[in-house]
């Protein structure tokens, strides 16, 4: 059944059967002292923001029946998919893969690698383990929605500008309707997710839809 999503730069049809909610790397690496994100510099209290607003929706997408996927950035324990030129940067004392607090930084299988108790996925909902930015690099992501049938893409998550940007314009070109609701996403430089929020609803949705949590999940209802 055909249903409207307030948004910009105007509303996306879309159906409950055709629409995934796809929750991108809200792990512990990037929303808690010690992990990926502060290694590098960030003050990730910024991210924790849109923990509440994605628990909400993740809840009423769970009650109206949605596809629910979730995604966790990291590494094989003996960084065999990591590239060099990804390794080599941060500049702090700090790598990838060097022990912190949560265990080793964003490698899989490592407590800071978990996605947070909040918003932890339930048995059934499927978790991409994506060793890039973008969730459909070299991963069965479009595999899985395609046999789905999913056409349409609710993506929150960290970092807007990031991960939740990068996934956007993959899954664009791809040919899946994106929405991104602007307080599900965070970013370590709010004027950052400001940008690229705007970048993804401007020339008539050149990447997608942008809206807010309340708006999906009104339209959920
Ligand atoms: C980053 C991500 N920011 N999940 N990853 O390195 O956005």
């Amino acid at each position: 059944m055909a249903r409207q999503i307030e948004a910009q730069p105007y509303h996306l049809a879309f159906a409950p059967e055709s629409t995934a909610l796809l929750i991108i790397d809200m792990q512990r690496d990037f929303v808690e002292p010690g992990g990926f994100g502060a290694m590098l510099g960030n003050d990730v209290g910024k991210l924790r923001v849109a923990i509440e607003p994605i628990r909400q929706l993740l809840a009423a997408a769970r009650k109206a029946g949605l596809f629910i996927l979730h995604t966790r950035e990291g590494h094989r324990p003996d960084l065999s998919d990591a590239p060099p030129a990804k390794l080599s940067r941060g500049g702090g004392p700090q790598r990838i893969g060097d022990a912190g607090p949560m265990g080793r930084i964003l490698i899989r299988g490592e407590p800071g690698h978990d996605i947070i108790p909040e918003l932890y996925p339930l048995p059934g909902e499927p978790v991409i383990d994506k060793p890039g930015k973008g969730s459909f690099c070299q991963t069965d992501l479009e595999l899985i929605l395609k046999n789905r049938g999913i056409r349409t893409l609710i993506v929150c998550g960290v970092t807007t500008e990031v991960c939740v940007h990068t996934t956007v314009r993959e899954a664009n070109d791809r040919g899946f309707e994106c929405l991104v609701p602007s307080d599900c996403a965070a970013s370590y430089f709010p004027e950052f997710h400001e940008v690229a929020l705007r970048m993804i609803q401007a020339q008539g949705g050149i990447f997608g839809w942008v809206s807010d949590s309340a708006k999906v999940i009104a339209a959920l209802s």
